[in-house]
Formats: structure tokens, sequence, C-alpha cells
């Protein structure tokens, strides 16, 4: 392995980059962007790239790196990544699914209970001492019993559906095909879902495919008693429209872990106070990014044995 030249593209931490550094010495960083500025005897000794993050990684970023046979993406969404240009250039790609799931579907429910129980509020009420001054927080929404549509039955919408039956949710969905579920309701489009229930809960993937994939028609068919929440990518709801709903009071509220443009997201979601934001902190837990981390190597280590690879995409 000591010939192997890694490349490692992305903000990874401490940890994650020191496991590169002990498997592979000849490792090498760039963003995208400045792949073709690195010394072309480094570029022509590149044959994988480790991928983190949401920079656009295209032909352009692909065609200086004339060896390459590999990138694997840390990250079940593999968006960034114009996967038909890798094919085109006869480059794997590799993503990291199902080890994430768990996390991902515990922060969807996390952002519905603080969305209609209204915990920031009732944080900052406690802390500041004006709950102590007499203050008090108006009466918020129940969400057990409620009705849910999950738009997105994937690996992820299915936990997420498996733990809001657990909150007596009735639970409805929304997926490319119906799937074996226990009594839930399918819908055959995201409208017809937005219709019938309270919470809607996006759990899509993201791409070209589903950009805008919740319309402004599919929002303001949810209603003013509708939360929307979205755990997948920003690009997957009419932003603008989305936006536009919860100004107005044409839906309730919105719990949010992913934008478009994040971080520098719209600076109109600043002055709501009907959305709970998150930094896209998914599967932000110690444990889910360690186990990761391992099938992301685990591509790495296979593709340089000229083994099958664990978790392919293309
Ligand atoms: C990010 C994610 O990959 O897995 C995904 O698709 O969105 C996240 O887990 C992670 O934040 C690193 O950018």
């Amino acid at each position: 392995m000591s010939d192997v030249k890694l490349l490692v593209c992305g903000a990874f931490n401490e940890e994650e980059r020191a496991r590169f550094d002990a498997n592979y010495p000849n490792t090498y960083a760039a963003t995208p962007a400045d792949i073709a500025a690195l010394d072309a005897a480094v570029r022509d000794g590149i044959t994988a790239v480790v991928f983190k993050g949401h920079a656009p990684f295209g032909g352009a970023a692909m065609d200086p790196l004339a060896n390459l046979g590999l990138i694997a993406n840390f990250g079940v969404g593999y968006d960034a990544i114009d996967v038909v240009a890798a094919s085109e250039r006869g480059i794997k790609v590799t993503n990291t699914p199902d080890v994430l799931n768990d996390d991902v579907a515990d922060l969807a429910v996390a952002l519905m209970l603080t969305q209609t129980r209204n915990m920031i509020e009732g944080d900052n009420l406690t802390r500041s001492g004006r709950w102590a001054g007499g203050g008090s927080l108006p009466l918020n929404r129940k969400m057990t019993g409620g009705t849910v549509g999950i738009c997105g039955m994937g690996r992820i919408g299915r936990e997420i559906a498996d733990r809001l039956a657990a909150f007596k949710m009735d639970i409805h969905y929304h997926s490319r095909s119906e799937k074996q579920t226990p009594g839930w309701t399918y819908h055959a489009d995201a409208k017809s879902l937005a219709e019938a229930v309270d919470w809607f809960v996006v759990a899509l993937v993201g791409g070209k495919d589903t950009e805008g994939y919740v319309s402004r028609e599919v929002i303001n068919a949810l209603g003013p008693n509708g939360v929307i929440i979205n755990i997948s990518r920003g690009t997957t709801i009419d932003e603008e429209a989305m936006l536009d709903a919860l100004e107005s009071g044409a839906i309730a509220g919105a719990g949010l872990d992913v934008f478009i443009n994040e971080p520098h997201i719209n600076e109109r979601f600043y002055e709501l106070t009907n959305v709970v934001l998150q930094p896209h902190q998914g599967s932000g837990t110690h444990e889910t990014r360690r186990a990761m981390a391992e099938v992301q190597l685990s591509n790495v280590t296979a593709f340089f044995n000229g083994d099958a690879l664990v978790t392919p995409v293309n």
C-alpha cells in the first residue's frame, strides 16, 4: 500500500483523518475546486478519493485525476457527486447507507416534538428567568395520535414510521411503489398525501430527480394545521413556497435539518417563530459518524485489494 495515493476531499474531523493516515501513508487533501491545482505527479498517482460534504464534485473535478477509480462518499446521500460523469469515466462511487438510519429517524422525531411542544421558547422562558418572573408558555399541540405522512418510504422513512407508530400516529406514506407495511395508507402522489395528514415528513433521496418534489401545490394542500419536517435534502422542497406558507400561516410550522445553499440558508427563516432549525446534524453522533467512517474505509480497502465494493452506487 505504500505507493497508494489517497485524496482526502472534505471536512473530515481529526479522528477520521487519522484513520486514513494510519491506513494510507500517502494522503493528500484538496477541495473539488482545488484538485486541478495539485502537482501533476501527485494527481496521476491518485486512484481513490474519500469525499465528505456537499460541495459539488463533477466531471471537472474528476478529469485532472487521470487514474481515478473510486470516489468513496461519507454519507448515504451522494447528490453532490455527479455519478453519471463518474460512470462515464469508469469511476466507481460508494456511499454509507443504513448505519445512519437510526440517528436521522431520531432527529425527525425530535424535530416534531420540539416544534409542536414549542421547546425552544420553553427553554428560553425558563433560562431567562421570565418563568420565575411570572411568564408562562402558551399551550401547544399534541403529537401522539396525530396523522402523519412520510414522503419517501426508503430505509430512513421506514425507521421514522416505525418510531411514529409507537406514538400511536395514523401513518400514511407516499413512495415510488407500495410497500409491505402494517396497515399504513399508501398514496400514489405527494399532494394526496399532504391532503390526508397534518404532519408531513420528507425522507426522499436528494438529487436532480427530486428537486422541488414537495411543490407549492403540495405545501398548500397540507393546510393551516400542517407541519413540514425535512431530514433529507433542502432541494426536495420548493423552499420559497414553504417560506411563503410559513409566513402567511398557510401551514402551521416546520422542523428542518436541511436547506438550500446550507449553511448560508435563506435569511427569511431567521425571523420565523414557528420553525425549528438544525445545522444538518442528522447523522451527527460519535457512534454513527464512526460507523460511517468504517463503511467508507471498508470500500477503499476493498477497492485497493481488488475485492467487490461493500456499498456500491454505480
Ligand atoms: C452527511 C448526510 O453526509 O448521509 C448523508 O446523506 O447528509 C450526512 O450524513 C454528513 O453530514 C457529512 O457531510
